[in-house]
């Protein structure tokens, strides 16, 4: 081999070896993500949270997790702090609906791509990739329709809100109230904020009871089970039977509902999957892959009732 070709064959080697390692290193290179949480507010939250840490390691995503402890500006600080550090991506569970659009253009103007998951935001949809969420409208007229049936559509209703300002709380009621216009005997007498937090709806559902004549009562509504459960821990210091007295309907599907229902002291809850990482990450390797991400990713949930509450609180606590 002359000396030329020696030369030319050398370059040519390193050539190809420095390509090759450097496309090695970006396929090796595992993702990091930010991820900026509502809080820990309730039962359902905390184990969105440990499923989608979960989710990241089975995975081997680096997942920077920030609880915003139930603060917009926290996640706002958040999602700053994720740009500054140059993730390859970001998932926002937006505490409220507003207040996102200055941000958001930040998070977009980086190049970076967002999913939005659980809760909506009014902000324009060209700043993020997908939203994975369930259907709170459809959980909404779920609930109602569960208790139109189950008391031939005759019933005086307490209703505990979700967040004030929150895509859930607006929209479950929604759902809810667009079934009970169905039937001129449901009302809704008393409807109050819990805040989704299973104290406030003791703490609420205890003035209720001191201030209201209950004999009128035939159903609690909550929001979510946490405030639920906290209701129904108040109507039990005031020697009214839950479930039997005043029949309970909410939503998330957390243990703690079905062991209520074991218990019988709650009738009915429709199901939040807390199982949204996957599709999150999904969405995020195929957009980074080059494809197509629908704008919307559905997740289902179903209402469940005491007759199945022993085998789903068992299925339930196992997989926590
Ligand atoms: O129902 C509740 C949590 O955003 C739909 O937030 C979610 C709600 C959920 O506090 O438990």
């Amino acid at each position: 081999m002359s000396h030329r070709q020696l030369i030319i064959t050398l370059f040519t080697f390193l050539l190809f070896s420095s390509v090759f390692m450097v496309a090695a290193q970006d396929g090796d290179e595992p993702l990091t993500v930010g991820f900026a949480q509502v809080g820990s507010e309730s039962a359902w939250r905390i184990a969105f949270t440990n499923a989608t840490l979960e989710e990241a390691e089975r995975r081997g995503i680096n997942l920077l997790f920030v609880d915003a402890d139930n603060s917009q500006d926290n996640q706002i600080t958040a999602l700053r702090s994720f740009v500054e550090q140059g993730v390859d991506a970001i998932i926002l569970a937006p505490i409220v609906e507003t207040g996102w659009d200055q941000v958001l253009q930040e998070v977009h103007d980086a190049g970076i791509p967002l999913v939005i998951v659980d809760r909506n935001v009014t902000a324009d949809p060209s700043l993020y990739i997908t939203r994975v969420a369930s259907d709170f409208v459809h959980e909404g007229r779920l609930a109602a329709a569960w208790l139109a049936a189950e008391t031939s559509g005759n019933c005086n209703i307490i209703e505990l809100q979700g967040t004030a300002g929150s895509s859930a709380a607006r929209d479950r009621q929604a759902g809810f109230n667009e079934v009970m216009a169905l039937f001129p005997n449901m009302h809704i007498i008393i409807s109050q904020n819990g805040e989704f937090l299973r104290d406030e709806g003791r703490r609420v559902m205890r003035a209720i009871l001191q201030t209201e004549d209950m004999s009128v009562i035939c159903a609690l509504w909550a929001h979510n089970d946490d405030m639920a459960i906290g209701a129904i821990e108040a109507m039990k210091e005031f020697g009214i039977v839950p479930g039997r007295d005043i029949l309970t309907v909410s939503v998330d599907a957390i243990p703690d509902i079905f062991g209520a229902m074991l218990d019988g002291e709650a009738n009915a809850t429709v199901e939040l999957s807390p199982y949204m990482a996957a599709p999150s990450f999904d969405a995020i390797e195929t957009y980074l892959a080059g494809s197509e991400v629908p704008a919307q990713i559905p997740v289902l949930g179903e209402l469940y009732e005491p007759d199945t509450a022993a085998e789903e609180y068992a299925a339930r606590t196992q997989s926590n």
